[in-house]
């Protein structure tokens, strides 16, 4: 925590899109009168094809859970997201990418970008995809994402997006869990040089998804690939075939636009289904005022397509308000370090999104690469996806923006659809590490262990929002049932995040990061019982547990703890092979830190393991280990803190 604030500029302040006493006056309306405060905001951020009934219609009870927003109306995302800007903007730039190779860039205009989508869109309606249907995409990042998602919501074909870093394994069960026929990926990805097999990682899963008669390839690194007659299609043959004339599907407001798996505590990762009209107008009305957007700003977001950030504030916020956004296929530090504020400075950037880790490990490399940059076109800065510590915080203020652009620590989540809680450029003084305040209609309330708000300041505990918001979760994909389970049943009556939060005197929220099982690495969010699975296909491992601990760099890092069938101590050649399979069954992104051969774990009588404990010891906090009388075998822990890895 930090004592420092850093006040918002008079200069700022007066030009922002919403000030101090403004801010005061519609978050008062937005809890006191929802259903006007939200009529209003669905009018200004959407064109609507049929106005609703309802603006919410809701329920978290078990029987009868459900959350509807503006029940009944029409829309379609792809026209508030292309179409209705035409006659304005036709010709202003709305994708500006720029390649992993500072030498590719391709500038898109508004509307080239309807005639990309339509024909598209005409092409899946020709390969059979129909309203309702689900397509997996599994593509790097180029235009031609965004393309696709815009392509599925104009014909009301719901998509999937796999991250492009996913595995084979991963990427197959994905496809199965929400029944794609239809995917769509391409022959390589290019990032920092260096390329990634996606359509042969994407022959690999099909083998095992009997119901797909279509693979939509890009050609992206032009290396050769496998063609699987029949199935296999050119993104670039159908496309020229096909006519650029395709109507918007009339969508209802509750009809699903998109699925998103994210892991959880338990199980395999849950396919996250977000809704229409609900989901636009917040995706819409965050971006413009969290990021302070105006006409003219050219916006980009660092992150991927393939998590909820790339879906919301890369595409769905940024073109729903005819913006120009930016779309990266590179890394940070390719081909060197400074690519980043480059990128800034050759399109003019005025926003600026990225993640803390990335801020982190730019930071290491010291102010050199950013200040011979100029950054001068740069206003607003925002972070999303962890914590961020005041040190990096105060870096990125004084360093990238100079001390002149104020810092938006967004904090939301994957069900949230959009922005839960943050500053606002033109109201807040800043707080470093802190998400200040919930964002027009949120209100977050801290619980105790039993279910007890937590009232006054300052206090801690678990964070949970007492009403639904428009981009909330609606379901689970096929699996009702897990939904109240997940979000539910742990606290009756509210939405629980699965975050641990802190209000402090003046009544400002601090994320203090997850209280369940889920670890966040580099801010990607990993479930300990999908590493522990992982872990556990392999012949010589009878169990595993998996706990995160602090680590300087990825925020988390992954500690497994791992029993095996002799239970003797292993190799460090079986450490490799572990960390090998859970790599390739997972992703790159689930890269195991420390292994720590464990002949015991601390288990209840019950059979239950306590990972309260295995936390303490990764974490080195040995002194606090707290009761461990309960166990079955209490002398398994002093095994375990003689033997722990170095964290
Ligand atoms: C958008 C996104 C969600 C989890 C969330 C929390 C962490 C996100 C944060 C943050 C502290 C912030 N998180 N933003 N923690 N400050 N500004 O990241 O979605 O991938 O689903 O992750 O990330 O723990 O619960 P998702």
């Amino acid at each position: 925590m930090s004592e420092k604030t850093f006040p918002v500029s008079a200069e700022f302040a007066a030009q922002a899109n919403i000030n101090k006493a403004q801010f005061e006056e519609m978050y008062a309306r937005s809890i006191d009168d929802p259903e006007g405060f939200w009529d209003e905001q669905a009018n200004k951020y959407v064109s609507w094809f049929k106005p609703w009934k309802k603006t919410m219609d809701w329920s978290f009870d078990q029987e009868d859970l459900h959350i509807n927003w503006f029940t009944e109306a029409k829309l379609n995302v792809s026209y508030n997201c292309i179409d209705r800007h035409l006659e304005k903007r036709a010709d202003q730039v709305a994708i500006i990418w720029e390649g992993d190779s500072p030498e590719d860039t391709r500038k898109i205009t508004y509307r080239e970008l309807h005639e990309e989508v339509s024909k598209f869109a005409n092409v899946l309606k020709a390969r059979g995809v129909e309203k309702g249907d689900r397509v997996s995409l599994y593509l790097p990042m180029i235009p031609e994402a965004a393309i696709a998602m815009l392509a599925c919501t104009r014909i009301g074909a719901i998509h999937s997006i796999v991250f492009g870093g996913f595995s084979p394994e991963a990427l197959a069960s994905r496809i199965n869990d929400s029944d794609c026929r239809v995917v769509i990926t391409a022959d390589q990805s290019m990032r920092g040089g260096r390329r990634v097999p996606l359509k042969s990682n994407a022959d690999i899963a099909l083998e095992h998804c009997p119901n797909v008669h279509s693979c939509i390839v890009v050609k992206r690194g032009g290396d050769p690939i496998e063609w699987t007659e029949d199935r296999d299609v050119w993104y670039h043959e159908a496309v020229d075939a096909a006519s650029a004339d395709c109507e918007p599907e009339q969508m209802d407001s509750e009809d699903p636009l998109f699925i998103l798996y994210t892991s959880g505590s338990t199980g395999t990762p849950k396919g996250v289904q977000h809704t229409t009209g609900g989901y636009l107008v917040q995706a819409a009305m965050t971006h413009e005022a969290v990021f302070d957007y105006k006409e003219g700003d050219v916006y980009w977001c660092t992150a991927d397509v393939g998590w909820v950030t790339g879906h919301t504030y890369i595409v769905y916020g940024p073109l729903a308000n005819g913006a120009t956004t930016v779309m990266f296929e590179g890394i940070p530090t390719y081909p060197d370090i400074s690519r980043f504020w480059e990128v800034v400075d050759k399109h003019n950037v005025s926003i600026f999104y990225t993640a803390p880790t990335a801020i982190r490990s730019l930071m290491g490399a010291g102010n050199e690469p950013v200040e011979k940059t100029s950054r001068k076109s740069l206003r607003v800065l925002g972070t999303v996806g962890e914590p961020i510590n005041p040190e990096a915080w105060e870096w990125y203020y004084n360093i990238v923006g100079n001390g002149k652009c104020p810092i938006v620590d967004t904090w939301w989540q994957t069900e949230t659809g959009g922005h839960m809680m943050t500053p606002l450029p033109g109201v807040n003084d800043l707080k470093p590490g802190s998400a200040m305040q919930p964002f027009f209609g949120v209100n977050p309330v801290l619980l105790d262990d039993e279910g007890n708000e937590i009232e006054g300041s300052p206090a801690a505990g678990n964070l949970a929002i007492d009403r639904p918001w428009p981009a909330m979760i609606r379901t689970v994909f096929g699996d009702h049932k897990r939904f109240y389970e997940t979000y539910f049943s742990m606290f009756k009556g509210y939405y629980f995040t699965g975050d641990g939060a802190r209000r402090d005197e003046d009544g400002h929220y601090w994320i203090t990061g997850r209280v369940d099982d889920v670890l966040n690495v580099s801010g990607h969010r990993l479930g300990t019982a999908e590493i522990e699975a992982a872990l556990g296909l392999h012949e010589k491992v009878a169990e595993a547990a998996v706990v995160g601990y602090p680590h300087d760099l990825t925020g988390q890092g992954i500690y497994a703890y791992v029993t095996l069938m002799d239970g003797e101590v292993g190799t460090d050649e079986l450490k490799t092979e572990l960390v090998k399979l859970v790599r390739a069954e997972i992703g790159p992104i689930a890269k195991i830190n420390l292994i720590q051969w464990s002949p015991g774990l601390p288990k209840t009588r019950s059979g239950k393991i306590m990972r309260r404990i295995l936390r303490k010891i990764a974490t080195n906090e040995i002194d606090s280990l707290g009761d461990t009388s309960t166990l079955a075998d209490p002398s398994v822990v002093d095994d375990l803190i003689e033997h722990r890895e170095n964290s």
